[in-house]
């Protein structure tokens, strides 16, 4: 019997799956194919669903347009619903067309400006749609050389076009923008960090905020920091969890640094980030290359699971009157304490009670799930980046 005692903030716990974890992906070196990947979008909400089925935790998918583009998205919605998944955050793209070399929102040519806008208006009526909330904004934008670009017009004509897609939002959708440090352009990105996406999201208004992806950091970077700084501002709007040991790796959330996603959770919750109606969308951003996919983002989600509730569990008293004693020491020993619970026996006891198997790994293997994929999924063309 555990002595671990659940709170009931863990019952709400959702992360949403990103439709493209189950695709193949993950290396500009080598994309290794697997039976079983799906062929289809509705082949990808199958896969996401089981995750759900078996964990209770990822109850909604995020899409990639184009990757996921169909006719009919108010039909996609309603094949999604009878899996019992909902369809969440709309991710657009930006940096696979030639006409995008030079940059998208940023662009010095009007009309690629246009262009790249005129896909995120698509993208919003996407939304209206699949009944998504969140419109999610990454940029490749940026330079290789310095001189290359004027940087700080491209910051202008970045705000002007995210004003015109911010005005398209009806008043239950919102915008997250997405920063990353570098890659694909290597001497300036053009939205490289949490201050600019802030500053660019404040200007325009309550229903932007900044998305958190915490492969975006250069090493050594205090993420928490930034999640305190950000839950502080009323600016955090999503996470893409995953794990990096060098850059934008994109592995298993949790699995490289585990105490850095605790430390991240305890500021989550530090920040009301758990409560009900708070603005932080918890997803997962992800590729699985030499990982069978739908265990990779089953073993995800409940990385996530496990942190969270160490960190629910951090006592917050004891480490308020540690605090307030200067007594470092003591401070760091319940921080400690919180972050070397076991919690893995009650929460399968919890899993149990819910009906949900308690290893939900153990129960993938042995559902026949993935023998049954690998047989039904033959010929046509597996999904992949730019499917
Ligand atoms: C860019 O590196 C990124 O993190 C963005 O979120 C994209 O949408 C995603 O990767 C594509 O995999
Ligand atoms: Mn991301």
């Amino acid at each position: 019997m555990s002595t671990v005692q659940i709170p009931e903030a863990l019952d709400s716990l959702a992360i949403e799956v990103p439709s493209w974890a189950y695709g193949n992906s993950g290396t500009r070196f080598k994309v290794f194919g697997t039976p079983g990947t799906p062929r289809t979008v509705q082949e990808k909400l199958q896969d996401a669903a089981k995750v759900n089925e078996l964990t209770g935790l990822a109850p909604s998918v995020a899409l990639h347009i184009p990757w996921d583009k169909v006719e009919d998205y108010a039909a996609l919605r309603e094949y999604a619903e009878g899996l019992g998944v909902k369809l969440g955050t709309i991710n657009s793209n930006t940096f696979q067309d030639d006409v995008y070399k030079f940059g998208s929102l940023t662009h010095s040519d009007e009309s690629v400006r246009r262009r790249a806008i005129e896909h995120h208006l698509e993208c919003i009526d996407i939304m209206d749609a699949t009944g998504s909330r969140d419109l999610k904004i990454w940029l490749a934008d940026g330079t290789n050389y310095p001189g290359q670009d004027d940087i700080r017009a491209r910051q202008d004509r970045l705000a002007e076009s995210l004003s015109e897609i911010y005005a398209r939002l009806g008043d239950e959708q919102r915008l997250v923008l997405e920063y990353k440090f570098f890659e694909p352009a290597f001497y300036h990105t053009d939205v490289p960090d949490w201050g600019t996406s802030y500053a660019q999201t404040l200007a325009l208004g309550e229903k932007a905020f900044v998305c958190l992806d915490t492969g975006h950091h250069a090493p050594g970077t205090n993420i928490e920091f930034i999640v305190a700084q950000l839950l502080r501002l009323g600016k955090l709007g999503s996470f893409d969890f995953n794990s990096r040991f060098y850059a934008d790796d994109d592995l298993i959330v949790g699995a490289a640094d585990p105490f850095q996603l605790f430390r991240i959770m305890v500021e989550v919750v530090r920040g009301g980030g758990l409560e009900p109606n708070s603005d932080v969308a918890l997803m997962l951003d992800q590729c699985h290359n030499l990982e069978e996919k739908i265990p990779g983002q089953i073993r995800s989600v409940l990385n996530v699971q496990e942190m969270t509730l160490r960190a629910l569990l951090l006592d917050r008293a004891a480490l308020a009157e540690a605090q307030r004693n200067h007594d470092v020491l003591a401070a760091n020993a319940v921080f400690m304490d919180a972050f070397y619970t076991d919690v893995r026996p009650a929460l399968a006891a919890w899993r149990q009670e819910r009906g949900l198997p308690a290893d939900p790994m153990a129960a993938y293997a042995a559902s026949g799930y993935q023998k049954l994929i690998n047989d039904a999924r033959v010929g046509g063309t597996q999904a992949g980046w730019g499917a």
